[in-house]
């Protein structure tokens, strides 16, 4: 049953989402999407639409303010096309609001749940690349990677792993401690550590925020300097992701925008302000070319990067220019 709410108590409810995933209370660009398309579904259960362009305008405004969040995680643009386009492409079939409200919330929970299948698939196949013994150095924290490992070491191999402290905002402690917990052995090391340690290192595993249609891929700042290392080593890299990080923009040539965040992630402000002559970037992800990736493991299998335009075919088909723009582009 639908349970219209007041206007006040959603708006609430909208404003939270999009301020969780801009303070990274929420963050991973897998959880960032399934959060925004989870407020999606809540504006679609119960918002009180008068009229079916009512809804439709409400669904839209929401998208507009959660993709203003965070810019680089296309996980979030796909989610919301993912269900706005199944909305749109209804708007003008449907016999009345509560029509196009059950198919809001079915594309939603289906977005949701194929987004928890993948990574299942993404463990389940990246597992087998992992090999008894081998020393795994993973960046950030990516809810792909956790599972891969984690399944690998479920599967008996006894891997250890060096675990980055990701400076500025340490989310390789949420790893090194979510590893841990299952009695992964783990290092944690400090970002320049990583050429330190890397003539020891088998693997290196990395999630992604986006990729782009030449088979780059953009992942937490720093990635690309440890992907250069790897190569420098000779070590593998590996990049788990499931396939709506891939990025429809670039096949028509657009780069992914990186999201610069505040300076106060870096130093604190009255620190900052007694220094003269000082500013500070701060950006957010980097971009690490397909020359410096051996493999992208993703829930259709795993891939060579350059063959990520064949992954974007799949999900969007071949007409990139005119249907592109007007079925999918509308939400970025
Ligand atoms: C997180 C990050 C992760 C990817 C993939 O950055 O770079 O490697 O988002 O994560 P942030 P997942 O902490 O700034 O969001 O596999 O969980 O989608």
């Amino acid at each position: 049953m639908i349970i219209k709410m007041p206007s006040d108590e959603l708006s609430k409810i909208i404003e939270k989402t999009a301020e969780d995933i801009k303070n990274m209370r929420i963050r991973g660009a897998g959880r960032i999407a399934r959060a925004a398309v989870s407020c999606l579904k809540v504006v679609a259960e119960r918002y009180d639409a008068k009229s079916v362009d009512d809804f439709v305008l409400k669904l839209d405004q929401v998208s507009r303010i959660l993709l203003n969040t965070r810019p680089t995680a296309v996980s979030l643009s796909n989610g919301i096309r993912y269900v706005m386009f199944r909305v749109l492409r209804a708007k003008n079939k449907v016999s009345d609001v509560e029509e196009l409200r059950k198919l809001t919330i079915d594309a939603a929970s289906r977005f949701i749940e194929n987004s928890m299948k993948a990574i299942r698939m993404i463990a389940e196949i990246g597992s087998k690349r992992i090999e008894d013994g081998d020393c795994i150095l993973t960046h950030c924290h990516s809810t792909a990677v956790v599972e891969i490992i984690k399944r690998a070491w479920n599967e008996g191999k006894k891997v250890k792993v060096y675990s980055t402290e990701t400076r500025p905002r340490f989310q390789g402690r949420i790893t090194a401690s979510l590893l841990g917990e299952v009695g992964i052995p783990v290092t944690l090391i400090i970002d320049s550590a990583a050429r330190f340690v890397m003539n020891e290192v088998d693997v290196v595993l990395v999630g992604a925020d986006a990729i782009a249609a030449n088979g780059a891929v953009v992942n937490k700042i720093g990635t690309s300097l440890i992907a250069l290392a790897a190569k420098e080593a000779r070590t593998r890299v590996y990049v788990a992701a499931e396939t709506y990080k891939f990025s429809p923009e670039t096949l028509l040539g657009q780069l992914i925008r990186i999201e610069q965040r505040s300076p106060y992630e870096v130093i604190p402000e009255e620190e900052l302000s007694k220094m003269k002559n000082v500013s500070v970037l701060n950006p957010a992800f980097d971009v690490t070319p397909p020359e410096y990736i051996d493999i992208i493991i993703t829930e259709k299998g795993v891939i060579p990067p350059q063959a990520a335009a064949w992954i974007l075919k799949e999900e969007f088909g071949w007409s990139f220019t005119k249907d592109l723009l007007e079925k999918y582009m509308t939400y970025r």
